[in-house]
């Protein structure tokens, strides 16, 4: 485990010297410190970053060029995988399989943005049709310049490769800010990028607490883009900073997502993918399944079948066998997800099974997985992000009253819809407010499909050929090809 920041491809204590302790939530054991960066480490990042920029020609380098240290880091990746998921389940407290699959998807990204970075030869070249032959335009895409990265806990390494690859797959530099909660896997993904020989400057990781690192690289002057995944208030105060002096925003945050069963949905399928939907990674997920509509017919029969499975899902340390719901990440989320549930019953709210820390496990920050009913419209649980393994299920007459009751939200991040009816699956998907909707499933994510969200679940899109776009500017170019300049101007 690393104890030291990323700053121009070298390892640097920070100038405070200060430590941030490392717990591992499933023992609430200190397990390591790591450095505990602040402004004037924030600012030997940026500053490495602007001059890897705007001297050292990172962003001249080919989409081809870039692609092949995109591929090495993919590849360094893989060859640790077993390593690294041991350290986010460490780290984060999610279980061994969930952490593998986020090391693979991790390394993926990185593949997936080579891939798009060779394109980038190509498309930059293209000729625009315009409406006058005497001029010649072409549209070219360049690097936004220096990225800052902010990234939450829930998905440590994968968040980070998901502002990472295409920054660099475009030509920026970055600094990165992992989260306190979850640094471990970044520092790593520090040492891969200096095994794979990426030039010094182009990424710097500088681990430390939001109020401080976070805030001096939003704030700092030298940064030309802010990339951020995390809560609705912290992006909302980043964007309100970004305006100060217009640099570039993408806003990925969080979501209170619905998925609607209708009486002619296959009902099994509909149980295993709320399952899924709500207890994959703690729930804490920004598109978790929070909010369960149930037309009539079928309600009572989907509450007990998804009762039933919830009350058979192992809890346990991540590392052990057979463990599907670890401990949440901190002291801090298992507070604030009790004390949802305490707000939910005492605003009327049932709860039919979980509710508070499975009974035989003492330590670590546990909570049981979770279904409430008669949740009141107007209640903090239903109307806002718990981000833990809490779901709110509720029925439903007509497919209006679902799609008025699922789009009756500040969110609109994804939303799910679950019918045998392939007229009524497309009908309502093109209903629902929501950045992303599964039909007959929920959660699969697609490193080449469009991820985020309407409403206040975020501004912009990462992933796919739209994630690259936020590291992009579009530039005009256009040439005079006659020599009659006044001709032009008094026609
Ligand atoms: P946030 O407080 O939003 O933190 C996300 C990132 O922003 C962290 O790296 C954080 O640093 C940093 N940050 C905090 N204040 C900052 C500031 N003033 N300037 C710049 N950066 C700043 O989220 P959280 O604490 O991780 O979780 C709180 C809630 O956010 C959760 O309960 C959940 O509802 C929501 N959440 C949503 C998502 C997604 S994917 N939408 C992911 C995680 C959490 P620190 O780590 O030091 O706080």
């Amino acid at each position: 485990m690393r104890t030291q920041l990323y700053i121009d491809g070298q390892w640097a204590d920070p100038i405070s010297k200060g430590t941030l302790d490392v717990i591992n939530p499933a023992t609430e054991e200190v397990i390591h410190a790591i450095p505990k960066g602040g402004a004037q480490d924030i600012d030997l990042a940026v500053r490495a970053a602007r001059r890897a920029f705007d001297q050292d020609g990172w962003p001249q380098t080919t989409g081809a060029q870039r692609a092949v240290y995109l591929r090495r880091i993919a590849e360094l990746i893989r060859g640790r995988s077993e390593e690294l998921a041991r350290l986010e389940v460490l780290d984060n407290g999610k279980p061994l399989p969930e952490a593998r699959w986020d090391i693979g998807d991790a390394a993926g990204c990185f593949d997936y943005y080579a891939g798009l970075a060779e394109n980038l030869d190509s498309d930059s070249s293209a000729d625009l049709a315009i409406s006058d032959d005497r001029f010649r335009t072409k549209v070219v895409k360049e690097a936004v310049g220096v990225v800052g990265g902010i990234i939450p806990w829930n998905y440590p390494l994968l968040m980070a490769a998901w502002k990472v690859a295409p920054a660099l797959a475009a030509g920026c530099t970055i600094v990165l800010k992992p989260a306190e909660n979850t640094s471990l896997t970044a520092l790593e993904l520090a040492a891969v990028a200096q095994q794979a020989e990426l030039p010094a400057g182009v990424l710097n990781i500088v681990t430390g607490l939001g109020g401080e690192a976070g805030q001096a690289l939003v704030t700092h002057p030298q940064v030309d883009k802010l990339a951020f995944t995390g809560s609705g208030k912290v992006g909302s105060h980043i964007m309100a900073e970004a305006a100060k002096d217009i640099k570039r925003v993408s806003l990925e945050l969080g979501g209170k997502s619905p998925l609607l069963v209708f009486d002619d949905a296959d009902i099994e399928n509909a149980v295993e993918w709320i399952m899924f939907g709500i207890f994959w990674n703690q729930g804490q997920v920004c598109s978790a399944t929070s909010r369960v509509l149930v037309q009539e017919g079928v309600y009572e029969k989907l509450l007990a079948r998804l009762t039933e499975e919830a009350r058979k899902i192992t809890i346990g340390d991540g590392l052990e066998e057979g463990v599907l719901l670890g401990p949440l990440v901190s002291k801090q989320q298992y507070d604030q997800v009790s004390a949802a549930v305490v707000r939910a019953q005492e605003d009327g709210a049932q709860v039919v099974t979980g509710g508070a820390r499975p009974a035989a496990l003492g330590k670590g920050y546990y909570f049981q997985p979770t279904i409430l009913t008669e949740v009141p419209l107007d209640s903090h649980a239903w109307k806002e992000e718990i981000f833990g393994p809490v779901v709110c299920v509720r029925r439903f007459a007509t497919e209006q009253d679902a799609v008025a009751l699922a789009n009756d939200s500040r969110y609109g991040l994804a939303a799910a819809v679950m019918t045998t009816d392939a007229k009524r699956s497309e009908r309502v998907a093109h209903a629902l407010r929501a950045g992303i909707v599964w039909i007959n499933c929920s959660q699969p994510t697609f490193t080449e499909a469009p991820w985020g969200g309407y409403k206040q679940s975020g501004i912009g899109r990462e992933l796919g050929k739209w994630g690259l776009e936020n590291y992009l500017e579009t530039k005009q170019i256009t040439a005079y090809t006659s020599n009659d300049a006044w001709g032009w101007y008094v026609k």
